[in-house]
């Protein structure tokens, strides 16, 4: 049962929702009913609805507003998670199951712009939890060294493309650090929506960046969630950015193991990545179809798409450059997530040829 603190703080931070300007999914599928229901409830490790939602309470201009405080909190607080899963990931109901991954005819995938007039960069990532230890909410200080020891371990033994280097955050320098950052390598520090969440408790402790030696392939240790996997390089071709994922991703799997759910595919902090966790992005400059941003997301959700700005999510364009990426990422393959976003991407860049 939880305590009466926790209890008075979801009442009132409801209250607050309730009455604020907030589009996040939270508000729109937490109803009273839901809430009367769940606000009692605790994990086995001991999260409540208020761990999960704290965060889009704070900032009520989050766009989703909950977080899986701990792996059971998927299940426990179904009545909430599921609708806006449902909702994020474009009609995974209730009863669907999450297919088994399928990297598909990896060699098929091309060039999205192989004239090289528009896209910048390409990237690849997905997210990976240990199996055996929480999300960030719950992990103790020693489980953030844990789990950063068995990383740089398995990370040691990657050779040819994919060796590399890790770095921890902890004794880098602001200077590294940032640079870094602005060359869109490594996440950013201080991000609210994770704060709130609990998500940064003993920072920097355990957290860190390995990259090889071209920074074409980096992998993120316990910033969001334990593992972020990530394939980048200049230009617009997608298959070399995926094959090189792919045979990552592959590598470490026979190293490390990570934690899956029956209906969710891959677990991960934000119910945003469930299932492939892939999200495939360009930075892109589309300046006839920037003109109109309402008419750029239009295009972008025809073909399931995502408009972040060029530091990432919660960022604006700079230079005009955007961040176009896949959306949903559960109830589809991998190769079907990576297809997706290479034929929106193809149109994408069709309209803005076409000027409109
Ligand atoms: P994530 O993609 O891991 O969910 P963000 O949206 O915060 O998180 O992006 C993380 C970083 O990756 C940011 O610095 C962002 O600029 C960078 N990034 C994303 N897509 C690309 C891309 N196609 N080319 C270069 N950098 C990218
Ligand atoms: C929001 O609701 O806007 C934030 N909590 C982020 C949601 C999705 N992004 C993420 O997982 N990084």
């Amino acid at each position: 049962k939880v305590n009466p603190e926790i209890l008075q703080k979801l009442e009132r931070g409801y209250k607050d929702l309730l009455k604020s300007d907030s589009k996040s999914l939270v508000k729109k599928y937490l109803t009273l009913d839901v809430f009367d229901k769940l606000k009692i409830k605790k994990t086995s490790f001991g999260s409540s609805l208020l761990d999960c939602i704290q965060s889009g309470m704070e900032n009520p201009d989050s766009g989703i507003g909950i977080y899986a405080a701990d792996p059971e909190t998927y299940t426990l607080f179904a009545d909430i998670f599921d609708p806006i899963i449902q909702d994020y990931h474009e009609g995974f109901k209730k009863s669907d199951i999450h297919p088994p991954t399928d990297w598909g005819a990896i060699q098929n995938v091309g060039n999205v712009d192989a004239k090289g007039e528009y896209v910048i960069s390409t990237r690849i990532r997905c997210c990976r939890s240990l199996e055996g230890y929480p999300f960030n909410p719950c992990l103790k200080e020693n489980e953030y060294k844990e789990i950063e020891a068995k990383m740089t371990d398995a990370l040691s033994t990657l050779t040819g493309e994919l060796k590399g280097t890790y770095y921890p955050l902890e004794g880098m320098t602001k200077e590294v650090q940032q640079k870094l950052i602005d060359d869109h390598f490594l996440f950013k520090e201080g991000d609210r929506f994770l704060q709130s969440a609990n998500a940064c408790r003993f920072w920097p402790t355990g957290r860190g960046i390995f990259h090889n030696e071209n920074k074409t392939f980096l992998v993120w240790v316990n910033e969001e969630d334990h593992v972020r996997i990530i394939s980048l390089q200049q230009g617009g071709n997608l298959g070399e950015v995926y094959q090189r994922f792919v045979s990552g991703v592959k590598e470490l799997e026979k190293k490390l193991k990570f934690m899956k759910n029956e209906r969710f595919g891959y677990l991960t902090f934000c119910p945003t990545n469930l299932g492939t966790t892939i999200r495939a992005s360009v930075h892109i400059k589309v300046p006839k179809l920037a003109k109109d941003m309402n008419k750029l997301n239009e295009l972008a959700d025809r073909y399931h798409l995502q408009v972040r700005g060029t530091r990432g999510e919660h960022t604006v364009a700079e230079d005009g450059i955007y961040d176009i990426s896949n959306k949903r990422r559960l109830g589809l393959t991998e190769y079907e997530v990576i297809k997706e976003m290479f034929d929106g991407i193809v149109e994408i860049i069709k309209r803005e040829k076409a000027g409109s």
